[in-house]
């Protein structure tokens, strides 16, 4: 959409799955005028993925990548200030980096589980937030640009095994609609998109490295790619303006819910 034409657009967690996919498919959709700030902590992926988005879609698209740990509150202090110039008016900021890490349940679950979930998740995701809006802010009418998170249904149903990640994700969506509505008297979008089951690294990342415990998560499943999300992020942040797609639930047809998931045998 030409809509998208001439965007900064600014995504946590780029270089894997949904954070990934995000970034091919805004190049896609703007393909002529778009500038791509990625950010995630393994800098070597992002600019692999920099060199097959120029591959895929040509010169059009700039795209900067950018090493940042969203956990920590420092980088992310600075982490606007260090923008080269011609990328620092930043108009979209998809919150998307974030993790799970085990299955274990109370009394069980490892402190630094809790803490590594809640400071990329939520405080990371919080501090992102912040560093932006100052931006957003100095636009006509309180301020223009659009805040993506990326929740879960895991927000909405939390489930045994899940509690910490569960309770990120819910803090997730009671931010976003609190922002919104502190954010009632501007331009500014706030919008929630939240995934059901997608088959990326989350589960590899839930197992610490386990890829066949991870496996099993999606066996007899036909899960979401992370195009499949990628395609309602540019989506949502494609609508004119005055459009605000603040909530939104994708699933997989065999599911329908956290726990809810039909498998073939
Ligand atoms: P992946 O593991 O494939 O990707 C996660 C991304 O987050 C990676 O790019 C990783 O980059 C980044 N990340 C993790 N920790 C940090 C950090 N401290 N600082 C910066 N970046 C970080 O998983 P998904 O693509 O599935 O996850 C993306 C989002 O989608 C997450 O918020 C997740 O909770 C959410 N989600 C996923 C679902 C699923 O079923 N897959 C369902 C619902 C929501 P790096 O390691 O290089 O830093
Ligand atoms: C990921 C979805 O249900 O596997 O956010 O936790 S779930």
């Amino acid at each position: 959409t030409k809509r998208l034409e001439g965007k900064t657009v600014v995504i946590t967690g780029a270089s894997s799955g949904i954070g990934r996919s995000c970034a091919f498919e805004f190049a896609r959709t703007a393909p002529k005028n778009l500038k791509l700030v990625l950010t995630a902590r393994r800098v070597d992926r992002l600019r692999e993925i920099a060199t097959q988005i120029r591959e895929e879609v040509g010169e059009g698209v700039q795209v900067l990548p950018v090493e940042l740990d969203v956990s920590d509150p420092e980088a992310v202090k600075g982490f606007v200030g260090k923008l080269p110039e011609e990328f620092k008016a930043v108009d979209v900021l998809v919150n998307n980096a974030g993790l799970v890490k085990g299955m274990a349940r109370a009394p069980e679950i490892a402190e630094d589980d809790i803490n590594v979930m809640f400071k990329t998740n939520v405080t990371g995701l919080i501090n992102m937030t912040q560093a932006v809006l100052p931006i957003f802010k100095t636009r006509p009418e309180g301020g223009a640009g659009d805040i993506i998170n990326v929740g879960s249904i895991a927000g909405r149903e939390p489930y045994a095994g899940g509690s910490i990640y569960c309770a990120t994700k819910a803090a997730v969506r009671s931010f976003s609609d609190a922002l919104r509505k502190e954010l009632i008297d501007t331009r500014i979008r706030v919008m929630e998109v939240d995934p059901g089951q997608v088959e990326t690294e989350f589960s590899v990342v839930r197992f610490y490295g386990d890829k066949s415990k991870a496996d099993a998560v999606y066996a007899g499943c036909d899960p979401l790619t992370p195009d499949d999300i990628a395609e309602v992020v540019v989506f949502v942040a494609g609508r004119r303006q005055n459009v605000v797609v603040a909530d939104t639930l994708i699933f997989p047809s065999h599911q329908a819910g956290a726990g809810a998931l039909h498998r073939k045998t």
